[in-house]
């Protein structure tokens, strides 16, 4: 992308000199200071390859003291900072615009502990999601969040963003999971918050500031995070279905069929499966159908379960709800399920340059979205897909064109987000808005919650030096 399609000056922040690399050495030690540009490239550059930064120093600090004395010292020297995780974000929030100095938390990986009475899963910020899964794993316990990231996002990035994923429908979202939060400020300061109590009323809930706050208001150093009983019994269904409208149907039988054993339902169109089976190489294990819904069962006892699913698979297919289905009870057939869905990131990333939208919707007006792109679009791209997580509302809108143009990109936008906004909706459900999406902000945002929000960064970030050119608007 180049710099005039978003229109982004560099703030007049401090340039990184010797004595800074000095300091930063003498702090996390010689080799956790990165300068040489090949080695900073992959840091540089955001997960889809559409937004690239021009750090000259990525410093990988492995505690709270050292994330505290860098803040400290880049606060004093006015040096803006880009907090990194795993470096998965789709918004562009988590590389540098201009030459900020890379905090990279992926030396921040160590579990704390794990209390097998109150689930509660205590660690550092750079523990990757699937490491701190296994881990759980061991105690029974699970991860409330999943992601096609998992491999690779961290915990301090999934809160920084407030992530949802795959779980949301069954287990909530971080805002009720997460229990404590550990922060170092732009000046250095340390604002402990990591409380493992799942009730405490005293006061104002300042983790909740930092939860969804993109690396904007303080670095997430440490986390405690409640996780549930590992299920005993998982199933997966994998339906097709002629219709959006009857898709919605098969979601209200489910709902009602299976009540507290449901724990996932993502659906995805026909050009979704195009997408994945061509360039994935992966095989639809039902009858091509224009829509296909999966639908997820966690629960204690295998035969409960099997008996309340035989019951929602003979309602839905009885009735010709569905056309075709499948039901995966091992875990390979189950996976196998879940990648088709899990990897339509990467599959998309195949078919050329990607307009990646992440809207909440009224769940009935979901798919209207993607039909008004297809229309409005006609000739002009080469794929417009629909997909996402139903049971939360939350539609993945993806565009892709051979190549980016500038007037793709405008016959794209403002027309989604006026669409989505017209409908209510949120123009960001789960992946935040970056840099990419936050002059949409006003979307979704009254003025005066603008205003609040730049009220709070003023205060907690007095010199703006973290994550600049990130989530907040300019034009407010
Ligand atoms: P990064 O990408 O490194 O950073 C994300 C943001 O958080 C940046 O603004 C960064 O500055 C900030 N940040 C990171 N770490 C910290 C920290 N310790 N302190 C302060 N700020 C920090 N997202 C969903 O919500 N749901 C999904 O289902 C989902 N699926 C995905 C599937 C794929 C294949 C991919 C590639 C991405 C997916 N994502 C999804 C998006 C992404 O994985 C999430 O936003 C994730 O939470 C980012 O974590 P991360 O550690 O990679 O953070
Ligand atoms: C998902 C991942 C990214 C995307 O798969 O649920 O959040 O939009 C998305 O493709
Ligand atoms: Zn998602």
């Amino acid at each position: 992308l180049t710099s005039d399609t978003y229109k982004v000056e560099r703030g007049n922040y401090g340039e990184i000199a010797s004595e800074d690399i000095s300091i930063f050495k003498d702090i996390v030690g010689c080799s956790h200071v990165v300068t040489d540009p090949s080695d900073l490239e992959g840091n540089n550059i955001d997960w889809l390859k559409t937004v690239r930064g021009q750090s000259k120093l990525m410093v990988k600090p492995k505690s709270t003291k050292e994330v505290s004395e860098i803040l400290k010292h880049c606060n004093e020297r006015n040096l803006a900072v880009c907090p990194q995780g795993g470096n998965t974000g789709l918004v562009g929030g988590s590389v540098p615009v201009f030459d900020e100095v890379i905090l990279s938390t992926q030396r921040m990986n160590k579990i704390i502990s794990i209390d097998p009475i109150s689930g509660v899963l205590v660690c550092q910020a750079g523990c990757i999601l699937e490491t701190a899964n296994k881990d759980l794993a061991g105690h029974g316990l699970i991860a409330p969040l999943d992601l096609g990231a998992k491999g690779s996002c961290h915990l301090g990035g999934n809160i920084s963003t407030n992530a949802g994923g795959l779980r949301l429908l069954r287990y909530g979202s971080l805002r009720g999971t997460v229990l404590g939060v550990e922060a170092v400020l732009s000046d250095g300061a340390v604002l402990d918050c990591l409380s493992t109590l799942r009730k405490d009323n005293t006061g104002y809930d300042l983790k909740q500031l930092m939860i969804g706050s993109e690396g904007t208001l303080g670095v997430v150093t440490a986390l405690s995070i409640l996780c549930p009983q590992k299920p005993a019994s998982v199933n997966v269904a994998f339906l097709g279905v002629e219709s959006f409208e009857k898709v919605l149907k098969i979601q209200q039988c489910a709902r009602k069929d299976l009540g507290e054993i449901l724990s996932a339902v993502e659906f995805m169109d026909s050009e979704c499966m195009r997408n994945v089976t061509h360039h994935l190489n992966m095989t639809n294990p039902i009858a091509d159908c224009p829509f296909y819904i999966l639908i997820e069962t966690s629960g204690s006892n295998a035969s409960h379960d099997e008996e309340k699913l035989g019951r929602f698979l003979e309602e839905v297919m009885d009735a010709g709800i569905a056309d075709d289905g499948t039901l995966a009870t091992d875990y390979t057939k189950m996976e196998a399920i879940w990648g088709l869905r899990e990897r339509m990131a990467e599959a998309m990333l195949h078919d050329g340059y990607n307009f990646k939208y992440d809207f909440s919707l009224p769940t009935d007006k979901m798919y209207d979205l993607v039909r008004a792109s297809r229309e409005h679009l006609k000739g002009i791209c080469k794929s417009v897909v629909g997909y996402g997580h139903l049971g939360d509302g939350n539609l993945h809108l993806n565009i892709t064109c051979e190549k980016y143009s500038r007037d793709i990109h405008s016959a794209v936008e403002p027309f989604v987000y006026e669409w989505t906004s017209r409908h209510k909706g949120s123009v960001s459900a789960e992946h935040g808005l970056g840099f990419k999406k936050r002059q949409y902000m006003a979307y979704t945002k009254s003025k005066e919650e603008i205003m609040m929000m730049k009220k709070i960064k003023q205060l907690f970030d007095p010199k703006g030096i973290l994550n600049p050119y990130k989530m907040l608007p300019d034009n407010f």
